[in-house]
């Protein structure tokens, strides 16, 4: 289905007013992914080996942002290329990666439940059925890009 003009808005919009609370929001994107899902926790190289406390740890801010951010860029490129692209990681990349890792395709979901929540609550002002739709269909498009890409070596 095809990304509007004003759905990549409403997540750019949405974005802007966030991306100043980047790490408070990582860290509770990250903690609603586990409360849903407890196991995920031990996909994570860096939190299964850890025994700092979650929101200590220095490698959760930058990764937990990573979604976000490219939810956002890949809602900004579905609008203007008509395709998923990402920047400094190629999918073929992603795909290996998470595929090694055992990412499955309810982590998917549950991370995008995670991903809506999160924004619901950082801006609960903007928030409408809308915008729900808009990083929904974003983040749908850039995941099924990666799920792609998540085939095990021949
Ligand atoms: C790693 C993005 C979904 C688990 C990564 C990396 C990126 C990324 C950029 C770093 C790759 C690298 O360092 O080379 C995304 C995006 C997603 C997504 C954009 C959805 C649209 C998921 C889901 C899970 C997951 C659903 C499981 C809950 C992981 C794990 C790693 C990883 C376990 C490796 C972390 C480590 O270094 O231990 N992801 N991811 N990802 N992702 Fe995702
Ligand atoms: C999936 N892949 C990489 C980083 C992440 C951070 C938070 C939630 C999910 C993630």
């Amino acid at each position: 289905s095809a990304f509007t003009e004003g759905q990549e808005a409403l997540v750019v919009k949405s974005w802007n007013s966030m991306k100043q609370d980047a790490a408070e929001l990582g860290h509770k994107f990250f903690l609603r992914i586990f409360e849903i899902a407890p196991s995920a926790k031990k996909l994570f190289s860096f939190l299964k080996d850890s025994e700092v406390p979650l929101e200590k740890n220095p490698k959760l801010k930058s990764h937990a942002m990573t979604v976000f951010v490219m939810t956002c860029e890949s809602a900004v490129q579905l609008r203007k290329a008509g395709r998923v692209t990402v920047n400094e990681f190629n999918l073929r990349d992603l795909g290996a990666t998470h595929l090694k890792h055992g990412v499955m395709d309810e982590h998917f979901e549950v991370t995008k439940f995670a991903l809506l929540e999160t924004v619901k609550e950082a801006v609960p002002e903007m928030w409408s059925p809308e915008m729900k739709t808009a990083w929904g269909e974003a983040y749908d498009q850039l995941a099924a890009a990666i799920k792609a890409e998540m085939k095990p070596p021949p």
